[in-house]
């Protein structure tokens, strides 16, 4: 596998590559966003630096990822299908790295209302066997796809309901104000922007639902998900961080 990062001679993008635009733009769009969190972190008061630094980690390594993907797809594209090879794997990479920082997300928040590391830890570990079991039909059991899909659908649900309804809803409650708010609104973002990732599993994967597979396209459907839910979860923080910093 070559990994070298190669600035000297740059594949180029087909002028029709649609899927492949979608990779770039989200690599620039990751990276401004990084910029603009590491760049407001100091700006705010102590307990809230940690919250924004995260923000702008899980840019950062979603950033240093779609440079990759983005490649990978522009070196694969084959003009007559106008197609390139999904990086999958990169993209499980990313999530396992991303998607348990966002869990970090909570607890931090949660942190000024008492929250434990039992409940951080208790979604860190849903959210890795969310990820696992999905890889899993997306890249190595596919005939079982809707199967792995439905086990990962159901620790999605399990992670759902701990932060609407579970222990950090109460902390929420308790902590009231500002950081209520801003829990409400990341519950918003993993109930609504973290359901276009089961689409583009659809989207890619053999199961009763392959009428979507020439409808969508997978990587597009990640791609857009991605967009939302690290820049969107994180302005979230930044958000919570302004009002609580102006009070
Ligand atoms: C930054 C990346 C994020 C927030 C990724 C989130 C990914 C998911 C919520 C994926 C969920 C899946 C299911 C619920 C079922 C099908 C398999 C997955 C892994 C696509």
């Amino acid at each position: 596998m070559n990994l070298s990062i190669n600035f000297l001679s740059v594949a180029k993008m087909a002028t029709d590559d649609y899927v492949g635009f979608t990779f770039f733009v989200g690599c620039m769009a990751m990276m401004a966003a990084s910029v603009f969190f590491f760049f407001s972190m100091n700006s705010f008061d102590k307990k809230w630096r940690t919250s924004i630094l995260v923000s702008g980690l899980i840019t950062f390594i979603a950033a240093v990822h779609y440079w990759y993907m983005r490649d990978y797809w522009i070196g694969t594209y084959d003009a007559t299908t106008k197609l390139g090879d999904s990086p999958v794997f990169f993209r499980y990479v990313d999530w396992i790295l991303t998607v348990p920082l966002m869990c970090v997300e909570f607890y931090l928040i949660l942190k000024v209302a008492g929250a434990k590391k039992s409940m951080m830890w208790r979604l860190i570990f849903l959210s890795v066997v969310m990820l696992v079991t999905g890889y899993w039909g997306e890249a190595v059991d596919r005939d079982n796809a809707q199967i792995w899909g439905l086990i990962s659908g159901a620790a999605y649900f399990v992670i759902a309901y701990d932060i609407w309804l579970g222990s950090a809803k109460k902390l929420a409650v308790e902590a009231g104000g500002a950081v209520l708010k801003a829990h409400k609104t990341l519950c918003w973002f993993v109930l609504v922007g973290w359901a276009i990732y089961p689409l583009g599993y659809m989207a890619g994967t053999p199961g009763w639902y392959d009428g979507l597979n020439g409808v969508l396209d997978m990587d597009v459907i990640y791609n857009i998900g991605d967009a939302i839910n690290k820049i969107g979860f994180g302005l979230v923080v930044y958000t919570l961080a302004v009002n609580s910093s102006e009070k």
